[in-house]
């Protein structure tokens, strides 16, 4: 076998990593070995190598220099929820919301597939950091991967190369992260822009959280393939964070300025496709206030030494949802995506830039869609994936917060809890103690959307954004969430509010504005942290008293407004029927505190 280095020899003495090198390499068979350093030069080489493949086209570098597009398969479009698997010692470790396998069993499979799978192909070595490099709380993964589009996005969404090697030392551990796109050549076969597995039944998203390692075939989009994301930061992260006292959490990160300059940080768990990436850089309405991003997907949080909650984004880039993404609704999201950025099954224009629905620029008069075929605005399809994405570097966000990689984290003053509900669910409701708020997070729920493979749409139970992220028993990580009350003063701990930003009339039209406007209930949330902000107590929360919402300058109907806070007791009801049908799937590991909350919500609510 040819080895190719782009260092005469292997650029670390760790043992422990030259081992799995070696085996891996036994395992998959790859033409060649590449050890990625993370250098400009490495990335430059590697785009141009993706062009020259087919699965980059070079967008037009006078309208967005540096940029690339790339179509994924058609059948590589989104996670792949029902084929991740935790793999625990016993099915109970893992839950009822986790797909479970024998680790003995699995491991077994997985050695059949990924068996001469990096035949004809390139195995590449990426080294790299969630969390600043110089952060006690950083991880130190190494993925291993024959998609050089991996790379490209790795080396944006994470602190990747020769720093992290020096990091880990002869000595340091790391978590291997296999990845493979399933689709070895045979020689003299032509390969294809975008290899994969097609076969759904054949993409394996596997975890061992007892080692901790990650396996991963058959896809090579978002999630699936990025494994410090979801795999890493969220699923091993979340099992590790139990063990050690702290949280990892499906959350956007940002900081809220006042006029007078009062600063607060605000923590926000929504599952995919609700909203994250929007608040987490929003431009307020509101005239004087300022948000800046400190993450727009994952927050790891500890008790720092002051007794507050403290959290840290493990990422350095976005991979945000395209569609909907506009100069009226994000236009920091747009300005981050000007140059050396990445664009996923979006559509290209004749004049070799991307476009998207609800971009909010005129369709082109014609496009090439994600599926690479001619595209007209009349043609009766959509011309980008619903969940199309780009890649981009967060330093590149225009309100990116000079605190976004301080290794101590920002200290968070509320967490806030939401999703898709189209009724029932008020604009905003604060909980009355920690265990409410968990319980709010616990009963969390939404639609369904295009970031998972499947049907959108469906009303889900998702508790704390986490329903296909959370690597262990829900009901132990609702304890989990639970015993933070235990680590501190009460007083200390962020207070916890749910948000609704899609509440419908009748009509099926939303009520509330949202994106820039979602400034004002963070407003009023702010005013509550700080004592000021009125409310008035309902069955489920503290809701805004009326005027208690700042709604200067924007078009609202009083009835719209009382529609958004109001508490239907026949339908809240309801609600706890299904939450007590849902609590019921957790058996005897939900917490008697919940059980608790539960009742007492239906108390409070048969009273008069
Ligand atoms: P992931 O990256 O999948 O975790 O998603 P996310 O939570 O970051 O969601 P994102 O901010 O990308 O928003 C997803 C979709 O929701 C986009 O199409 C947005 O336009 C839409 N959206 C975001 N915020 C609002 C809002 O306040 N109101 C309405 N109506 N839609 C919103
Ligand atoms: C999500 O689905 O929550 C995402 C996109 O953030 S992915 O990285 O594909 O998981
Ligand atoms: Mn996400």
């Amino acid at each position: 076998m040819l080895m190719e280095h782009t260092m005469n020899m292997p650029p670390t003495c760790n043992t422990a990593l030259l081992a799995w090198i070696d085996e891996a390499v036994t395992l998959c068979t790859p033409d060649r070995v590449h050890w990625c350093d993370g250098s400009d030069a490495e990335y430059q080489r590697l785009c141009d190598e993706l062009v020259a493949h087919g699965t980059f086209t070079r967008l037009d570098p006078a309208r967005r220099p540096n940029s690339f597009l790339a179509r994924s398969h058609a059948s590589d479009v989104a996670r792949v929820e029902d084929r991740t698997f935790m793999c625990a010692q016993s099915r109970a470790e893992a839950g009822p919301t986790n797909n479970w396998a024998d680790p003995r069993e699995m491991k077994a499979t997985l050695r059949g597939l990924f068996k001469g799978c990096m035949r004809g192909r390139t195995m590449y070595i990426i080294p790299f950091s969630m969390g600043p490099l110089d952060s006690p709380i950083a991880k130190i993964g190494i993925e291993i991967t024959d998609s050089a589009y991996v790379v490209v996005n790795m080396r944006i969404m994470t602190c990747m190369g020769r720093a992290v090697l020096d990091k880990l030392g002869a000595q340091g551990t790391f978590i291997p992260c296999l990845h493979s796109v399933g689709a070895p050549l045979q020689p003299g076969q032509p390969d294809v822009p975008w290899p994969c597995e097609p076969d759904p039944q054949k993409k394996y998203i596997v975890h061992f959280p007892d080692e901790p390692s990650i396996w991963s075939y058959g896809s090579g989009y978002g999630g699936n393939a990025l494994l410090g994301k979801k795999c890493l930061a969220l699923r091993i992260a979340s099992v590790v964070a139990r063990k050690e006292g702290w949280m990892a959490e499906h959350m956007l990160i940002l900081c809220l300025t006042s006029p007078q300059g009062t600063k607060h940080y605000i923590c926000a768990a929504f599952p995919s496709a609700c909203g994250k990436t929007n608040l987490a850089m929003m431009q307020p309405t509101l005239p004087g206030w300022k948000v800046t991003c400190i993450g727009d997907d994952i927050a790891w949080m500890r008790i720092g030494a002051d007794g507050r909650l403290y959290a840290v984004n493990p990422e350095t880039g976005f991979f945000g949802v395209a569609p909907g993404t506009s100069q009226q609704s994000n236009p920091h999201a747009m300005a981050s995506c000007t140059r050396n950025s990445i664009f996923t099954n979006v559509a290209l224009t004749p004049d070799g830039d991307v476009w998207w629905e609800d971009m909010g620029v005129p369709a082109p008069a014609s496009a090439i869609d994600w599926e690479g075929k001619p595209w007209t605005p009349d043609c009766g399809r959509k011309a980008a994936h619903p969940n199309a994405r780009f890649t981009a570097p967060a330093k590149q966000c225009p309100v990116i917060d000079p605190d976004w990689q301080n290794p101590a984290g920002v200290p968070i003053s509320a967490i806030l809890f939401g999703g898709r509900r189209p009724g029932t669910i008020p604009l905003v409701a604060e909980a009355f103690s920690w265990e409410h708020g968990v319980f709010m997070g616990s009963s969390a729920g939404s639609e369904t959307t295009a970031a998972a493979l499947g049907q959108a749409g469906i009303l889900r139970r998702d508790p704390f954004a986490m329903l296909p992220f959370c690597g262990y028993h829900m009901g132990d990580y609702f304890a989990h969430w639970l015993s933070m009350a235990q680590r501190t003063e009460r007083a200390k701990l962020p207070r916890v509010f749910f948000v609704n930003w899609f509440r419908k009339n009748a009509e099926g039209k939303w009520l509330w504005p949202g994106y820039g406007d979602n400034s004002r209930v963070l407003k009023w949330i702010c005013e509550r942290v700080d004592g000021g902000g009125k409310a008035v107590t309902t069955p489920i929360g503290n809701v805004p008293a009326p005027n208690a919402l700042d709604v200067t300058g924007l078009q609202i109907s009083a009835a719209a407004l009382q529609e958004l806070c109001s508490v239907d007791r026949e339908r809240w009801l309801k609600e706890a029927d299904d939450i007590a049908a849902y609590y019921a799937t957790f058996d005897t590991h939900l917490p008697a505190a919940l059980r608790t909350q539960l009742e007492d919500l239906r108390t409070r609510l048969a009273a008069k």
